[in-house]
């Protein structure tokens, strides 16, 4: 019987909904023909996304189209990557929808409705387009967002604001992940899902999860307190919360041809960013610069502070030292730390030190950037980059992590290389990769072969604007701070 009902409404809604587009020649009054028999309340949105009650209704189910909002960044496109709904399921306001990637970011779409979603229109892998429809869903009376029709005989109209909706998009990795079925399931037994352990895929609570809590609360908070630190603070961090250790795993291959067959797909997603950028990069005339650094008393440095490092659960690496090494040698050498637009007219000096890490990932070469590395210490820095490298190994980087650098190196040595060209990220203009610290003999001072850690350094500029002499007067300095770590201390702010 309610199926049948509701089945009823949805060919009453189709028809009014075609004659709600018959009229759509004129902008402004394109509803009112049937608002007006009904309500004599009018509603017109350019941006439409229809719901029809009716008089007969005992209960108002309205059915919106919830489209993907401009996601910012100019991104156009997206491609599904994961659907936490299926049709049939009841969804709450906030409750993630799907798990959407730009060619910038991974974004989790997120319900701005109650109700039951009736429709998904794309399949995972499918390339969604900004301002259509993701789903639909059949609101439930006291749904927020849509026009109630609390009278029997009402018509009424509901927008898709589009920015609305982005208000309910959050970056993955800063809002509890759970289906809709596990936040009920807290819901009806009052628990709170941040205070619950999240065993589930990237730090999703499963139904098991709220199951634990229920049988023992102080399972899920004593659990948490010993947890990885989801977000790490950008600028303060406190040392006696350990932040995740990323595993060094190899990056697997990413596809299994069949034997003895071409294939060939379509290049999406951050690859297609990787496309774009670089193509871009090729038009600019750039040069190279070379160097070796003595890299032992930094070795020796490191090695003593790793276990302390270690201790507080941060992974230590030779790449927060050399970060804020760099940043002590940008403030010298501004013209490295800026950005030209595109008919390269003017350059601007950047007031920040953002400097972007090439990551190597699933889903190709990103580059998110450490924010603000002139005013972080080395320790926060650490931080941040493990911070960085756990969500860029997940695919989990967000739009705020990938935008905004300033200047970029690429530690190509921890995979295993010497040299390298390093290709300038538009609209930066200058780049650094790092080959590997290898153990090779060197003549000392007096003449006497000894045992160095040698690492390559190769730089790539944007020859419009900086000198090769410039270039390598800023090498030099960045030399002599690495291989005097002391120096770094002395004119550390
Ligand atoms: N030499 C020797 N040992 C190294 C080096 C170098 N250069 N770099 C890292 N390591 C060591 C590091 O100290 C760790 O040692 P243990 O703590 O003793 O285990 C270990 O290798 C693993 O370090 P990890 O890679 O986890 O951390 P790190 O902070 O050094 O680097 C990262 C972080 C995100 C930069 C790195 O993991 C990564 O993804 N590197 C690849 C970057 C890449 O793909 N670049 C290519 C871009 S394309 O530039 C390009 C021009 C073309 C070639």
């Amino acid at each position: 019987m309610a199926s049948a009902l509701r089945r009823l409404k949805w060919e009453k809604f189709r028809f009014l909904n075609n004659l709600s587009k018959r009229k759509s020649s004129c902008k402004q009054n394109h509803t009112r023909t049937i608002c007006q028999r009904k309500t004599n309340q009018y509603v017109c949105h350019s941006q439409l996304v229809l719901c029809r009650t009716f008089h007969w209704s005992p209960v108002c189910h309205e059915l919106v189209q919830f489209k993907l909002a401009d996601i910012g960044e100019g991104i156009r496109e997206v491609q599904l990557k994961e659907w936490f709904v299926k049709v049939g399921d009841h969804v709450s306001q906030f409750d993630s929808i799907c798990e959407v990637q730009s060619d910038k970011a991974t974004v989790t779409i997120t319900s701005r409705y109650k109700g039951i979603i009736s429709k998904l229109y794309y399949d995972v892998d499918d390339i969604a387009l900004v301002s259509t429809p993701l789903v639909d869903i059949e609101t439930d009376a006291d749904s927020p967002g849509t026009t109630q029709s609390g009278s029997s005989s009402s018509s009424s109209e509901v927008s898709s604001s589009s920015d609305d909706e982005h208000s309910m998009q959050r970056i993955r990795g800063r809002k509890v992940l759970a289906t809709p079925a596990v936040r009920r399931l807290a819901m009806e037994n009052k628990i709170k899902l941040s205070d619950v352990e999240a065993t589930g895929k990237d730090g999703r609570i499963l139904k098991d999860d709220i199951l634990k809590y229920i049988e023992d609360p102080s399972v899920g908070k004593q659990a948490k307190a010993s947890a990885p630190l989801a977000t790490p603070p950008a600028v303060t961090v406190e040392p006696s919360k350990p932040t995740p250790v990323v595993s060094t795993t190899p990056i697997q291959p990413r596809i299994t041809l069949p034997v003895g067959k071409d294939h060939t797909e379509k290049i999406k997603g951050m690859r297609k960013a990787m496309v774009k950028t670089m193509t871009e990069a090729n038009n600019i005339p750039t040069f190279g610069y070379d160097d070796e650094f003595d890299m032992s008393a930094l070795v020796d440095l490191r090695s003593k502070v790793k276990a302390i490092t270690d201790e507080k659960g941060v992974k230590f690496s030779y790449m927060p030292i050399i970060m804020k090494a760099v940043s002590m040698a940008l403030t010298e050498f501004p013209m490295l730390n800026a950005s030209v637009d595109k008919t390269c007219e003017n350059i601007t000096y950047k007031a920040v030190h953002n400097i972007g890490i090439a990551m190597d990932t699933q889903d190709g070469l990103i580059v998110p950037n450490v924010k603000n590395v002139q005013s972080l210490s080395i320790f926060e820095l650490a931080t941040e980059l493990n911070r960085l490298q756990s969500l860029g190994l997940a695919g989990k980087l967000g739009t705020s992590d990938l935008s905004g650098g300033t200047f970029s190196l690429s530690n190509i040595g921890a995979i295993g290389g010497t040299y390298a060209r390093p290709v300038i990220l538009p609209p930066e203009v200058s780049i650094g990769a790092l080959g590997k610290i290898q153990t090779l003999p060197r003549y000392d001072n007096h003449g006497n072969v000894v045992k160095k850690h040698i690492m390559c350094v190769s730089w790539s500029a944007d020859h419009r604007v900086i000198e090769g002499a410039y270039m390598a007067r800023f090498s030099n300095l960045l030399k002599s701070f690495l291989e005097n770590p002391g120096l770094i201390m002395l004119y550390l702010r």
